[in-house]
């Protein structure tokens, strides 16, 4: 109904798994507004703003930017948006994130579900070095990736932990060629609007 908050539904993964791929397929045949937080995390480091630097080196380096500056940029662009269904891609990323956006957008939003691409890094190693080849991606070669897959281990799990135990997490292996992983995806996406 109109008048319920708007619908997130969270996209997770370790780097490389395929969020981005699914996701714009998922824009395209479903109509959901797509977030990608590190797409917007490398916009505003490119706008020459005085956070600018220090978010360029949070990406290098594969830790996690200040909850703060990540919140604000999400809640900016959907309320700019003010679409009702929205994907968000690759946050939370840490339980400080959760919080932050629990307390920033957690009575504003409803968050129908996680959706959780599993894959194991060699794979996601692969894909990532070879995208380095053309992606520009400051964070694309072996040095940053080993840190992007320390983080991803250490500090993302609790947040998938937590939101397993309230049974929000749907997990899809990502290690499959896209079209495969599309066909759960979209399936995925369409018990959600049944
Ligand atoms: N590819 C995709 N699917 C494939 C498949 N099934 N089979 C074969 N190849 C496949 O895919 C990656 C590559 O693999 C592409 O070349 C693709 O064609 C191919 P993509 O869909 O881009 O995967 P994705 O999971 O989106 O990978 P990405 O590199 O974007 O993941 P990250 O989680 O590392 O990147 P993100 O942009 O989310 O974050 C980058 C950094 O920003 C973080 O490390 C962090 O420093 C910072 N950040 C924060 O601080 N806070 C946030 O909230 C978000 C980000
Ligand atoms: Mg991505």
């Amino acid at each position: 109904p109109a008048d319920e908050a708007p619908a997130v539904v969270f996209v997770l993964g370790g780097p490389g798994a395929g969020k981005g791929t699914q996701c714009a397929r998922i824009v395209e045949k479903h109509g959901y507004v797509h977030l990608s937080a590190g797409d917007l995390l490398r916009a505003e480091r490119t706008s020459g703003s005085a956070q600018g630097q220090m978010i360029d080196e949070y990406i290098r380096e594969g830790k996690i930017v200040p909850v703060e500056v990540t919140v604000k940029l999400l809640l900016d662009a959907i309320r700019a948006d003010g679409g009702r269904r929205f994907l968000v891609d690759g946050f939370p990323r840490n339980t400080n994130n959760l919080s932050g956006w629990q307390g920033q957008a957690g009575s504003a939003m409803r968050v129908a579900a996680v959706l959780v691409f599993d894959c194991p890094e060699e794979v996601m190693e692969e894909r990532l070095l070879e995208r380095g080849k053309t992606s520009g991606r400051s964070d694309d070669n072996a040095a940053s990736i080993r840190k992007r897959f320390a983080t991803f281990r250490d500090e993302t799990t609790p947040v998938l932990k937590y939101y397993e135990h309230q049974g929000l997490v749907t997990t899809i292996d990502g290690t499959r060629p896209v079209d495969e992983v599309w066909a759960d995806t979209t399936a995925f996406i369409d018990s959600l609007e049944a």
